[in-house]
């Protein structure tokens, strides 16, 4: 019996998914007492004048520099002296910081013979233009952030112009913010000391450290404080998601899926809510060791740092969403050959509050470095999905751009991108999001993972239905796609199912789609 060929329902390509209006994840900017603004509104295509925000004085802030008066002195007296090079560059980082930090890997990376050292030509262009903007950038923050910045509470947003941003960024750069530690303040760092330091024995991060520094002097090199450039704003959204939804019961439909084994989520996610495959504190080692996504991401995008500055460790049921971050640089490779590669010009279109049309959500998988296996487990599976539901969910006022996402929490953290994968098409379809991943090399998982969705739509799976069989898994030689597939398949004769792509026979009209 001949079966009738139909098109496959589940693979979409990056076109049919792509938001065709730009647009960014959150509602537009519009103070409240949750939504602390900190410039005047309305956005007029110009960079917006600094206002104070009302503070509630209940809220714990961030202490900026300036709030201390003999330290802000220090800091003024150290920032007016001209910086001609690597040695006085550091005596000024130490005299802001008050601490005789170790700045070695910077005095390497500007009068240094390792690879990614500066040429001496470029060191000169540095002290010449870039250093001097910064120290500018770091002395204007009175002017220009005028108040207390709030540490963020679970649903609390935050709006900076790019310029406030710059202007707090200039000040991590001389190390002006009191210092932190993730196990005492429960926040990261903010200071670009970590960045600095030249470790005596591993050496494995010395490179990648240093194209670090080349990518945040691309970025100040680009702000212009004369020219109010650039003009935008940023948003920093905390959200937690308390009730999750009951997933055994849920009937949401499965939404529509491109996998790409080339492109990147930066790349290729335009209009998307791009993934951060984060640490549970912002940025993870952005400003230290590590050079996979999330650091890569915050390099390229510096902006992104700043939230740093006021995000505690994330939650069980949080996520940060952050839009409007720029790019300022392109790289290469990945990890200890990452690479500075040039400057980059982003000419996103933004969206009516200013903000470039680039969403980004921060999640922190579980690490599951030791017992691979416990990834499995009905209660770890259930916080992955909850976490996911907490960073894809839609805002009131905000449009359900697609997910753009990869391997979250398979590198570093150890899990399997066959369940990521699975468990993030869930989230993504209970949140009325399509989802379009980026295999990052990986063939292995585009046919399986194809055949798998176009076999849920066949069968009108729903999200309660995929999540009840997903809970019964238990790792063994059978893998979770080919898990789901038999599951899934039982209901369904098995002679009318095609392998590469789920195909019903035209006797199953109910369950066509063309
Ligand atoms: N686009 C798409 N996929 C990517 C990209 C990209 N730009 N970059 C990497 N991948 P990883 P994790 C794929 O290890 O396991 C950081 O230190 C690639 O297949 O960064 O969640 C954080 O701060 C890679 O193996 O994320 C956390 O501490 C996979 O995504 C920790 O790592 C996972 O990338 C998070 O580790």
């Amino acid at each position: 019996q001949s079966t009738p060929v139909i098109d496959c329902p589940g693979r979409s390509t990056l076109e049919d998914l792509k938001w065709k209006t730009p647009t960014t994840s959150l509602p537009p900017v519009e103070p409240s007492p949750d939504h602390f603004v900190f410039y005047k509104l309305p956005w007029e295509n110009k960079a917006p004048e600094p206002r104070s925000a009302p503070f509630d004085f209940h809220q714990s802030s961030i202490k900026l520099p300036y709030c201390n008066r003999s330290v802000w002195q220090r800091v003024e007296e150290a920032l007016r002296s001209r910086i001609n090079n690597g040695r006085e560059l550091i005596e000024i980082i130490r005299k802001c910081s008050g601490r005789n930090l170790d700045c070695n890997l910077l005095l390497e990376l500007l009068h240094g013979r390792r690879q990614a050292s500066f040429m001496e030509e470029e060191t000169e262009r540095l002290f010449a233009d870039v250093i001097p903007k910064i120290q500018q950038l770091a002395l204007k923050l009175p002017e220009l952030v005028k108040q207390p910045i709030p540490i963020l509470n679970p649903g609390q947003s935050i709006s900076l112009s790019q310029l406030q941003v710059a202007s707090l960024l200039a000040n991590a750069f001389f190390c002006t913010f009191a210092s932190r530690k993730r196990n005492v303040n429960h926040m990261p760092d903010i200071n670009f000391q970590g960045l600095y330091y030249l470790p005596r024995g591993d050496q494995s991060h010395v490179e990648s450290n240093m194209q670090k520094l080349q990518c945040l002097f691309s970025y100040f090199r680009k702000i212009d404080l004369e020219l109010g450039e650039p003009n935008g704003v940023v948003t920093f959204h905390r959200r937690e998601v308390q009730d999750s939804p009951q997933w055994n019961e849920s009937t949401k439909p499965i939404k529509r899926l491109h996998i790409s084994r080339t492109g990147t989520i930066e790349d290729d996610g335009t209009y998307m809510l791009q993934m951060d495959f984060a640490n549970k504190y912002l940025g993870g080692g952005v400003l230290g060791q590590g050079c996979v996504q999330e650091e890569i991401r915050f390099a390229i995008c510096p902006e992104l740092i700043a939230g740093c500055l006021f995000s505690k460790v994330m939650l069980e049921k949080e996520a940060i969403i952050i839009c409007g971050a720029q790019q300022f640089c392109k790289y290469d490779g990945y990890g200890s050959s990452f690479q500075w590669e040039s400057n980059f010009n982003d000419v996103t279109p933004r969206d009516s509050s200013g903000r470039l049309c680039v969403s980004v959500v921060a999640l922190d998988a579980i690490p599951f470095y030791g017992r691979k296996s416990r990834q499995y487990e009905v209660g770890n599976m259930d916080r992955e999905l909850n976490k996911a539901f907490a960073g894809f969910m839609v805002d009131e006022g905000a449009e359900s751009i697609p997910v753009a996402t990869g391997n979250w929490g398979c590198g570093v953290f150890g899990g399997d991108p066959k369940l990521k994968s699975v468990l993030q098409l869930l989230a993504a379809s209970e949140c009325g999001r399509d989802l379009v991943y980026f295999t990052f090399r990986d063939k292995s998982l585009i046919e399986p993972l194809y055949d798998l969705h176009s076999l849920f739509l066949q069968k009108e799976a729903t999200v309660g239905e995929v999540y009840r069989n997903l809970m019964e898994y238990k790792p063994s030689n059978e893998n979770v796609l080919s898990y789901l597939k038999r599951k899934i398949l039982k209901n369904v004769p098995i002679t009318k199912y095609i392998k590469g792509c789920a195909r019903l026979d035209e006797s199953e009209g109910k369950n066509m789609k063309s």
